[in-house]
């Protein structure tokens, strides 16, 4: 099955593999989005058809729903869920107290939301997203669409007051449009090169009018698993 996939892939893949372990029958299972989540939830499908695993999950995108649907989950919304036992996502960047950046697939929202209304968290990825400090992956921000000129302006503005390196902030497109969030909002990416205070940044962000949420996850991770090419996988 993973010889036809890249090393990375086959990292995803291994972390997702043995991430899906974690869940157990009868769990409320938050479902993450992006590649290495879409391997976690093709698992828990094959699970759920070969053990007859019973869950149900909450997906964090409309795409991980489709894909969950597809193989065969029980997919519920959150206020039908109420809580979550564990919530399963991947990463862009994670460092050594498990801060991350998340939201390069743009479901930072839904995302942060739903790893936080779980018991726990776990982070599923490859060795790359590894980083001693967050912040060559550019910080994505949602914003609302009414205004996002000026949030940006503020943005870039309130950056000069925190422990950044670099101020540039672009809006994300999608082809000559800007890229739209489940929610109808809009994304931008901040390229800050290197974060020297994730969490102080993460509440500046959020206090500018117009900012919605933003990819850093502060004391939300409890665990990471990360995948390794040879199908390995190691968990902290
Ligand atoms: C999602 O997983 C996003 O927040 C994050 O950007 C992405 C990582 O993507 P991939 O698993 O495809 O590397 O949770």
């Amino acid at each position: 099955m993973t010889d036809q996939l890249t090393p990375v892939d086959r990292a995803k893949f291994a972390a997702a593999h043995c991430a899906a372990d974690f869940v157990q029958d009868g769990m409320r299972v938050g479902l993450g989005t992006g590649s290495t989540a879409a391997w976690l939830v093709r698992r828990l499908g094959q699970r759920v058809r070969q053990e007859g695993l019973r869950i149900i999950a909450v997906p964090t995108s409309t795409r991980t729903s489709q894909l969950a649907r597809e193989v065969g989950i029980n997919v519920v919304s959150l206020d039908e869920a109420r809580w979550l036992d564990l919530t399963i996502d991947g990463a862009d960047e994670f460092d050594a107290e498990l801060t991350l950046i998340k939201g390069g697939g743009g479901a930072l929202l839904q995302e942060k939301i739903v790893a936080t209304a779980s018991d726990q968290m776990i982070v599923i990825t490859d060795a790359a997203k590894e980083v001693a400090t967050l912040g060559a992956f550019p910080l994505p921000v949602e914003v609302i669409p009414f205004g996002w000129q000026a949030s940006k302006a503020l943005v870039e503005e309130i950056l000069a007051s925190v422990d950044v390196m670099g101020r540039q902030s672009s809006l994300r497109m999608n082809g000559d449009r800007p890229y739209m969030t489940d929610e109808g909002n809009y994304i931008l990416d901040l390229a800050l090169g290197r974060i020297g205070n994730p969490r102080q940044l993460a509440m500046v962000l959020n206090q500018v009018p117009g900012v919605v949420e933003n990819g850093l996850f502060v004391d939300i991770a409890d665990q990471v698993v990360i995948g390794h090419a040879d199908g390995k996988c190691e968990t902290r």
